[in-house]
């Protein structure tokens, strides 16, 4: 197998790199050409305008002269069709699957995968009906009027988001609240704000033994019990979305309340399966339709297009230039957007958690930079707050700029305000503020030549600060599903070109069982062997928890 950094197109764009260090974006700009049209795509009502980067001919040639070292399109088609390319757990990687609309057959282990999608969706398009109707009654015979997500890292954080993101499309027929961390407060404050006969518990865990989730259900189960007195109120209460049927039987969800999860969706692309519940509930079915098939055009987008015109190949190798151009070891992602606000923690989890990786596939170590770190804000907001570093930092941040052409919700021009900022900014981070400039500017205010040469200094932006800018028709379950579906193949390739298992997580694997030592000795004398700073940092805790003399 070609390791990345031994293959020619690498090779050709190491050569690149000390001419286009120097170059400013403001000339690249200034060549003949309109870089806009040269540098920007179309996909489902999406536009990519990746101009702004350090992207020229030269450059883009060899960057896909990489995909074709490092057989992408090879990649591509093994994980659609249902090959065990999730190397180190022998899974396959098929959340398209999920939202497979076409509904052609998926093989995997000579079994075809979309049976049982398909019957899972009806189950979904069911009870989602049945709760959203009112037929659906707790054990005193009353309707739902509250969903509680009971999950945590990917069984949380995508129904999570995308709630948020489409609250302008829901009915508010149902709530729906999350409860994902141990913090006795968050579920405290959800269980004070229910009625136990109104309720519906997800408890969405593919393995069913993650400890936060567990705990929390539990509890969940206790106040229910309480409240209720009756074991058979669990069965109009509790639902569990889970590949672990027998551990969900045995916390006494009744079997017909079980949805299914397969071994060969990751939990961090797992929404589009019965994860999806609280979306589908809190929305309407024909929106989370509306979602997978948005999903479901990117995806064809990005197996068949050409790859020069592929909007996550590109979006991936322009990462992959910058962190190689300008060693950017972080990305921020800016939504244009309140409902967007939780985006950023969503694709942190996606691309940190898949590229987040030191060995290749081979188990090799590698000698070049993986995934980034993800970060990000609602842009309007961040823009009073870490913009500053962004601008004149001496840490460079390529930055995605998501905004929509239309609002979701219209309010006088509120929605033109939002998107010049957000136009405003990229153009800020490109072209920057010269000293020529500033000692303009200053000068027609009327400074002295003393005074200007005083404070020029600190009101200089250096510019050549990279971005991509993402621009919906309108937020709404299609365009957003098509979105989410972007970064995930964006996230495919990338782990493809760097040659990391991106479907596997073994450092999340390693924090599942890291405090349980610890927690036997929090609650009992147990002692284990730890560092200093570690037996000092417990032996405190339990000792200042002691009832004091004073
Ligand atoms: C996602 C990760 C991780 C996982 C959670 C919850 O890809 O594996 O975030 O989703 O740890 O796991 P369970 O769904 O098994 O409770």
């Amino acid at each position: 197998m070609l390791k990345l950094n031994q293959s020619y197109h690498w090779g050709q764009l190491q050569q690149l790199l000390p001419r286009y260090r120097q170059q400013h974006l403001r000339e690249l700009f200034a060549e003949p050409g309109n870089r806009f049209e040269r540098y920007s795509l179309e996909v489902d009502n999406i536009l990519l305008d990746y101009s702004k980067n350090c992207i020229t001919e030269p450059i883009l040639t060899h960057l896909f002269g990489l995909t074709r070292d490092m057989n992408l399109p090879a990649a591509v088609e093994a994980m659609f069709s249902g090959e065990l390319i999730n190397k180190t757990e022998q899974r396959a990687v098929l959340h398209t699957a999920l939202r497979n609309r076409s509904n052609v057959p998926v093989m995997v282990n000579q079994t075809d995968v979309m049976p049982a999608i398909n019957t899972e969706l009806q189950r979904m398009r069911l009870l989602v009906e049945q709760v959203r109707n009112g037929d659906w009654v707790g054990y005193s015979g009353k309707p739902i009027t509250d969903v509680v997500n009971i999950g945590i890292g990917g069984s949380n954080l995508g129904p999570r988001m995308v709630t948020e993101a489409l609250r302008a499309y829901a009915d508010d027929r149902i709530r729906v609240h999350f409860i994902s961390n141990v913090d006795g407060a968050d579920i405290s404050r959800v269980l004070a704000s229910i009625s136990p006969g109104q309720v519906l518990f997800i408890v969405a865990s593919k393995t069913f033994t993650t400890t936060e989730t567990m705990l929390n259900a539990h509890t969940a189960r206790n106040w229910l019990l309480a409240a209720t007195g009756e074991q058979i109120a669990l069965k109009h209460h509790f639902i569990a979305v889970s590949s672990n049927r027998p551990l969900a039987k045995a916390f006494g969800i009744a079997p017909e309340n079980i949805f299914t999860l397969w071994d060969w969706v990751g939990g961090r692309y797992s929404f589009w399966s019965a994860i999806g519940l609280p979306i589908a509930i809190y929305l309407g079915f024909a929106q989370f339709e509306a979602l997978l098939s948005g999903a479901h055009a990117m995806d064809q987008h990005f197996r068949y297009q050409p790859l020069e015109k592929n909007a996550p190949v590109i979006l991936a190798l322009v990462g992959i230039w910058n962190s190689l151009l300008l060693k950017a070891q972080s990305q921020v992602i800016l939504p244009y957007d309140a409902s967007l606000a939780s985006f950023p923690a969503y694709i942190q989890q996606a691309d940190m958690e898949s590229n987040g990786k030191h060995v290749d596939r081979q188990g090799q170590p590698v000698d070049y930079a993986t995934g980034p770190i993800i970060w990000g804000h609602s842009g309007m907001d961040g823009q009073h707050a870490f913009y500053q570093f962004l601008h004149q930092g001496k840490v460079l941040v390529p930055t995605d700029f998501i905004g929509s052409v239309a609002s979701s919700v219209p309010l006088g021009n509120h929605h033109e305000q939002l998107i010049s900022n957000c136009f405003a900014q990229s153009e800020a981070l490109m072209n920057g503020l010269s000293e020529v400039e500033v000692s303009a500017q200053l000068k027609a205010q009327g400074m002295d030549a003393t005074a200007i040469a005083k404070l020029a200094p600190h009101k200089i932006h250096a510019g050549n600060r990279p971005s991509n800018t993402l621009l919906l028709q309108r937020l709404e379950p299609r365009s957003l599903g098509a979105l989410i579906a972007l970064y995930e193949h964006k996230i495919m390739v990338q782990g493809v070109l760097w040659d990391i298992c991106s479907f596997d997580q073994w450092g999340v694997a390693l924090g599942k069982t890291l405090a349980q030592a610890i927690l036997a000795e929090l609650t009992s004398t147990t002692c284990h062997r730890h560092d200093d700073s570690t037996r000092g940092l417990i032996d405190y805790f339990k000792a200042a928890r002691q009832p004091r003399d004073d």
